[in-house]
């Protein structure tokens, strides 16, 4: 991995209903996320945040995805922007924002990773459609979008191929997937551990799988999309869609240890922390720790 990180930050809140998130980059950054990097021996660069609209700016329109405009927007610009960092060969380090900014993130990486794995750490499976979704919502789309399906407007951020393969995702944590999701991870055949898994495999087993069926599939590249709500919300009460019984936070960092060992990472995100629905900033708190452990603090 370069030695220079990037920080782009993406005060988006378009992808769900709940306001706040929108916030998540200026709580990230207060709860000393540069600093930390830096104390690592790292070259970073904070290349400031995506340009958003004001949301209170916006009319209601009664459309099927909502916000559909402002969120092609907003993952058009980032898109560009993180090619432009990998272009550089800066190593990305993407701050939501809700997770509706995968889609712009893993466009721009498309650039650049023609075979690029994805950790999807969530307690969802983001893999909803037009067709499938509950709620409209584009954060519980960005999977589903980032393999081709999904609102064409969406899917054609960058260039109208797809930017992943469904059999280089791994999603860990899960344990709120609809019934759309549950049929494209059968058919598509993307990996999933569930807590289920996590709880019977233990998350050292379900790491030393996912590093192996990478380094199989001869990735040329591996981002961490992190969707603070994988944690129990007992660690990470700041987030939009919170669900109980979730990933510990001594599990989460041995998967962020784990990674950092596997010396894959190439790019990272860390999304949905909410500041308004926080405890303080315990969220933004434990993502700055989680990203201190990603890029090798625990390791002596
Ligand atoms: N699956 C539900 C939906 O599609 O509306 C909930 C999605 C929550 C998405 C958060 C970001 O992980
Ligand atoms: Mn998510
Ligand atoms: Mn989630
Ligand atoms: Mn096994």
């Amino acid at each position: 991995m370069n030695r220079k990180i990037s920080i782009v930050g993406v005060p988006c809140d378009y992808g769900q209903q709940r306001r706040g998130v929108d916030m998540g980059p200026s709580a990230i950054r207060y709860a000393g996320l540069q600093q930390r990097l830096v104390n690592l021996g790292f070259e970073v660069e904070d290349e400031g945040n995506i340009q958003v609209i004001e949301r209170n700016a916006i009319e209601k329109k009664d459309e099927k995805l909502l916000n559909l405009d402002e969120v092609i927007k907003v993952n058009t610009a980032l898109a560009e922007k993180v090619y432009e960092v990998v272009k550089k060969d800066c190593t990305p380090l993407v701050l939501g924002g809700d997770h509706s900014i995968a889609i712009g993130t893993l466009a721009g990486l498309s650039m650049k990773y023609k075979n690029l794995g994805v950790i999807w750490f969530d307690a969802h499976a983001d893999l909803n459609t037009p067709e499938t979704t509950p709620s409209g919502n584009i954060h519980g789309m960005p999977l589903a979008t980032s393999i081709g399906l999904g609102h064409k407007r969406l899917t054609s951020i960058l260039h109208g191929e797809p930017k992943i393969k469904a059999k280089n995702i791994i999603i860990i944590g899960g344990r709120s997937i609809d019934e759309g999701e549950r049929e494209l991870i059968k058919t598509r055949g993307i990996k999933i551990y569930t807590m289920h898994e996590i709880d019977r495999l233990g998350m050292t087993h379900v790491m030393e799988e996912t590093v192996n069926y990478f380094k199989q599939n001869e990735i040329d590249g591996m981002h961490l999309s992190l969707d603070l709500d994988a944690l129990d919300p007992l660690y990470t009460p700041g987030v939009g869609t919170p669900v109980a019984g979730g990933i510990t936070y001594r599990e989460s960092h041995l998967a962020m240890e784990m990674i950092q060992e596997s010396g894959l990472l190439t790019s990272a995100e860390f999304v949905e922390v909410n500041p308004i629905l926080d405890e303080r900033n315990k969220t933004a708190d434990v993502a700055v720790a989680l990203i201190g452990s990603l890029f090798g603090e625990t390791l002596v």
